[in-house]
């Protein structure tokens, strides 16, 4: 089956009981057993709820997964990842990094003896010289946030195959409709679920896809018994969301790169991350590994100054300066300050988040009224 086909009806089927085409909005927390352990597959919400089900079937589906498991956010998921290592374990992560994700690896899994390496994944030699056999886990993030880099991830792949190390990529800049991790090597596939699954901007959700049983039973395991499930309401609301992800992602890509050519072209802005331009780094990995190129991007403004980042920021109205991404709506972040302040400043400069960096979530407006926005803030 093909994308759009799948984004329209993985997962659901007409609810039995009633005939309802929408997957209905199960809101309970316990189910009646006709003796102790006669039930029809639900015990107790935490544990299972079908309109989740229908959620994560229809997630792994786009994921061209066997199995998905969805979580309360994407940190709640990440978090789950994590506790599949013990203390001595270690870590290879990309550099360029969500700075929530740094700060749970370095904050809160460092004290219980789980070791963290950091490398710029752009080149695979460093992932390889990073490998040690006490390596149990690769984390990628591609694109990068918020620079936008791009990690080969089938080239990531190779050097974990056939060794027990897990290789998961958080999809979440991408999205399943531009990039598959899995069909290229990935083990394990997360989302923020609250960004472009979601879509607009009214849920906070995390999920994990995967093919293999045991790793589902593992993850499942630590999903139950950790208890940071989302509430059938949530899963609702993404399943409804999904319906148009196709659609949504075709108009980001168009207006992403009507954007992005804009402010390369603009004599106030400085560099411009977006994969889609020829003049970026990692623009042929991306060509190969991705379907079109997005609507999240970065740019700084010439001199690098907070002060002309503030003024812009300030002054743009149809971009909405917040914190998240993926919504329909346009969105600006300066992740120096908001997204990435839990990162050290020596340590974020080096990745490229200097004071000017601003981010764009470039939503499906019309393109000709969002770059006039922009142009009136760089003016
Ligand atoms: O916010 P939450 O749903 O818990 O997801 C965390 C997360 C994980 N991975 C990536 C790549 C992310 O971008 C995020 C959340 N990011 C933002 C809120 C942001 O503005 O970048």
């Amino acid at each position: 089956m093909k994308f759009a086909t799948k984004a329209v009806h993985a997962g659901v089927e007409p609810d039995p009981s009633t005939g309802a085409i929408m997957t209905p909005i199960f809101q309970t927390s316990t189910y009646v057993q006709a003796a102790p352990g006669d039930h029809k597959g639900y015990e107790y919400s935490r544990t299972h709820n079908p309109t989740r089900t229908a959620l994560q079937k229809a997630l792994a589906a786009l994921e061209n997964g066997k199995h998905g498991l969805c979580f309360a956010t994407g940190m709640a998921s990440i978090d789950a990842v994590v506790k599949l290592l013990k203390p001595g374990d270690e870590v290879v992560s990309t550099n360029d990094l969500y700075g929530g994700t740094y700060r749970l690896f370095t904050k809160v899994f460092e004290p219980f003896g789980v070791k963290f390496k950091f490398v710029d994944m752009a080149d695979a030699a460093n992932v390889a010289a990073a490998i040690t056999p006490r390596t149990k886990l690769v984390w990628v993030e591609t694109p990068t946030n918020p620079t936008l880099r791009i990690v080969d991830i089938a080239a990531i792949a190779k050097l974990t195959k056939g060794k027990d190390i897990l290789l998961a990529v958080d999809n979440t800049f991408a999205s399943p409709y531009l990039q598959n991790p899995l069909d290229l090597g990935a083990d394990l596939v997360m989302h923020s679920v609250t960004k472009f699954l979601g879509g607009h901007s009214d849920v906070v959700m995390g999920a994990l896809i995967m093919n293999d049983d045991t790793l589902l039973e593992r993850l499942a395991f630590l999903q139950n018994s950790c208890g940071a499930t989302p509430g059938p309401q949530d899963c609702f609301l993404v399943l409804r969301g999904l319906k148009t992800l196709h659609l949504r992602l075709e108009r980001h890509c168009t207006n992403g790169r009507a954007v992005a050519e804009f402010l390369a072209k603009h004599p106030k802005v400085g560099k411009v991350y977006w994969p889609g331009l020829p003049s970026h780094p990692n623009h042929e990995v991306a060509k190969r590994q991705m379907r079109d190129f997005g609507g999240m991007m970065s740019f700084t403004i010439k001199g690098d100054r907070m002060e002309d980042a503030m003024h812009f920021l300030r002054t743009c109205k149809l971009f909405s300066l917040a914190e998240s991404l993926g919504g329909v709506e346009s969105l600006m972040g300066h992740p120096a300050s908001m997204t990435h302040a839990s990162i050290p400043r020596e340590e974020r400069e080096r990745t490229g988040v200097t004071d000017s960096l601003i981010r764009l979530s470039v939503g499906v407006e019309d393109a000709d009224d969002l770059i006039a926005d922009l142009a009136k803030a760089l003016g």
